[in-house]
């Protein structure tokens, strides 16, 4: 055990690592479950899961020996090569969402580069448009990742404030919106639709149910692709296998990250059918480290956990059971509460001049960790895993909490 205080665990972070985040002041040491322990031993309910990277829980056995056992046999060839794992873990995903072929990468950010590359390489060559002409519909408060031009599609000055110059081809309509989508769709050159069935960072923003299925049949009328990032709402997080299943939509396009290893190792992937997907040619797009042999066991453990534990009526189950039991807290900050799934959030009221930032401190001290979006909502999302018993147990603590603020 080292001497170490939490403060020198922070400090040294500060001294030694990049300042691009302002973390709660709570060291971990351990995660196991819907739980984390911090280096001094105290043991906290874990409501953010890494932003919904850890559906299956911390460490979840299964996926671990998945991890362990790949990693002392063959961890990465490069694509330069064929593996035994790739293709076995290409047909597992394409048969569990039902697609033709998957791309496979690491992160979610190149996830969705690889989905914009995709839908801008199809309306070059399959719908006609004029070269560079391409444009690409995104959402006002969106949330696709860090890179480049990624945040040139951003509206939210931290993300691409100091940046620039930005990727053009991108325009935004506000989200939930669906007469100005459709006046949107009116430019031929538009290509596609990148949204998120719920805007997580935006602070779990649910749209009016029939946006997603209205936005897609506006997509479909004018052959435009509709691609759904559920890098954060996909994997049984909303209460079905992704957010788009609630409305029935297919996405031409789907993009996931995150859960798909639970939490365990980088893996990410982008989900077509054979007429968009065979857009991209050998030598045209890839990674290093894309559809490893230790991404692709990972995955399909992470994945088989998803059906095996029943982790979409769940969620889908214990969210109604949350929501209901804090909608009955009755405090002057408390606004509101909203979600799908295990994936809500609390809006906080500035109350006697505390924050959101300080309902996250106090409730770490009563042994929850949980973290704002913005300065005014918290989102919280458990493991999946999370029991009946230990989500009322988390809602008195949150209760709790608001009664000492
Ligand atoms: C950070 C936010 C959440 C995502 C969606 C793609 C990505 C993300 C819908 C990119 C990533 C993470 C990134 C992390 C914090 C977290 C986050 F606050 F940034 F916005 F979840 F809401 N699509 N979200 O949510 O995936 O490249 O990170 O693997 O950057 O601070 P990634």
């Amino acid at each position: 055990m080292s001497n170490m205080t939490p403060q020198d665990y922070m400090d040294r972070e500060d001294t030694y690592g990049a300042h691009n985040y302002h973390p709660l002041p709570v060291v971990l040491e351990k995660g196991e479950g819907v739980f984390m322990w911090d280096v001094e031993g105290k043991k906290y309910y874990d409501f953010l899961s890494a932003y919904s990277a850890v559906n299956q829980g911390h460490c979840h056995p299964k996926i671990i020996n998945a991890l362990v056992e790949q990693a002392k046999t063959l961890t990465l060839t490069s694509r330069a090569f064929y593996n035994n794992v790739l293709g076995e873990f290409e047909e597992f995903a394409t048969k569990f969402f039902g697609y033709d072929k998957l791309l496979p990468m690491n992160t979610g950010a190149e996830a969705d580069e690889t989905a914009l590359k995709l839908c801008r390489k199809w309306a070059y060559e399959k719908k006609g448009i004029a070269d560079n002409k391409a444009k690409i519909i995104v959402c006002d408060g969106n949330f696709h990742g860090r890179t480049i031009t990624i945040i040139s599609m951003s509206t939210d000055p931290d993300s691409y404030k100091g940046f620039g110059p930005y990727t053009p081809g991108f325009e935004v309509v506000p989200y939930n919106d669906i007469p100005a989508l459709e006046k949107s769709l009116e430019d031929p050159n538009v290509a596609g639709f990148l949204v998120e069935p719920i805007q997580g960072e935006a602070g779990v923003y649910v749209p009016d149910s029939g946006y997603l299925k209205k936005a897609y049949d506006l997509c479909k009328a004018k052959n435009v692709l509709f691609i759904a990032d559920e890098v954060q709402t996909g994997l049984a997080r909303t209460g079905k296998m992704l957010a788009c299943d609630h409305e029935g939509v297919r996405p031409d396009i789907l993009i996931l990250g995150k859960a798909l290893s639970g939490g365990t190792y980088p893996v990410s992937c982008v989900l077509a059918d054979d007429e968009i997907m065979l857009c991209i040619k050998p030598g045209e797009h890839g990674s290093t480290y894309g559809g490893n042999p230790v991404a692709g066991k990972v995955a399909i453990a992470a994945l088989s956990i998803l059906k095996d534990e029943n982790l979409c009526e769940r969620s889908e189950t214990l969210g109604a059971l949350f929501r209901d039991e804090l909608n009955k807290i009755n405090h002057p900050a408390k606004e509101l509460v909203r979600g799908k799934g295990l994936l809500n959030a609390v809006v906080i009221k500035p109350y006697k001049g505390k924050t959101a930032w300080d309902f996250c401190l106090a409730l770490k001290e009563n042994g929850l960790l949980a973290k704002p979006t913005h300065q005014h909502i918290i989102r919280f999302a458990p493991p999946l895993i999370i029991s009946e018993e230990q989500i009322l147990e988390c809602v008195a603590i949150i209760k709790k909490t608001f009664e000492e603020f």
